[in-house]
């Protein structure tokens, strides 16, 4: 294939900003009278907010009605908030900035394409907010991963066709969504849990453009 745009998910690809919502979600749990697990925090790993909530809420085996869901999922919000606010450049994932480098000396486009509605917020702390062409964020969408939604966007902002776009994910549905969207994925992670990805990578370190063509020249 000819590559010519990028589109990166955060959470997971650019930063692990994972963790912080593990802690303000586990807070909130607490809160309610239950426990919640690292291990079942994977559950929520790219998925919308309020779908979190409700994955949160099956395990803590709680009902609300939906004006008191709107009112947890904003106090969980405000909890995460004040974490990421702390959030500095050193949080870059390893390798990150270089493979980004190489890709805008390429001439090969860049986005972001994240489910999270505090994408701005994270990318002014980490000082990377004029490192993407675009940035489609949980804001611009109104349908979560494996909807293709926000890689379509992000293609069409770019300009570049689905078939030139390739998507780098961590979570099971967004290489789904890359899949739904007409794109080829890279998934970060392991081969275990993103089966459907068309490469795995663990990080950045040590992958650069000539691997990237490598893996997808016959694909
Ligand atoms: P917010 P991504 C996702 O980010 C996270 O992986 C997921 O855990 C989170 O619930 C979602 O963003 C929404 O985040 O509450 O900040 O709107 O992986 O799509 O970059
Ligand atoms: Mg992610």
């Amino acid at each position: 294939m000819d590559i010519k745009a990028c589109i990166f998910d955060l959470d997971g690809v650019i930063v692990d900003t994972a963790k912080y919502h593990y802690l303000a979600w586990s807070e909130l749990a607490e809160n309610l009278g239950f426990s919640f697990t690292e291990q079942q925090n994977e559950q929520l790993k790219g998925v919308s907010r309020v779908e979190s909530l409700e994955i949160l809420l099956k395990i803590g085996k709680l009902h609300f009605d939906e004006k008191t869901k709107i009112q947890l999922a904003d106090k969980k919000n405000k909890r995460y908030v004040e974490f990421i606010s702390q959030m500095t450049p050193d949080e870059i994932l390893p390798g990150v900035i270089d493979f980004l480098d190489e890709l805008k000396r390429h001439n090969i486009k860049t986005a972001l394409g994240s489910a999270s509605k505090n994408a701005i917020m994270i990318l002014e702390k980490i000082d990377m907010l004029n490192y993407f062409d675009t940035v489609i964020d949980g804001t611009k969408v109104s349908k979560a991963k494996p909807d293709p939604e926000v890689f379509l966007k992000g293609a069409e902002a770019l300009n570049i066709a689905s078939e030139n776009c390739i998507v780098f994910e961590d979570a099971y549905a967004g290489i789904d969504a890359a899949k739904n969207a007409g794109m080829k994925s890279v998934g970060i992670g392991s081969k275990a849990n993103l089966p459907n990805a068309d490469i795995v990578i663990g990080h950045f370190l040590d992958f650069g453009l000539s691997k990237l063509k490598d893996s997808f020249k016959d694909k």
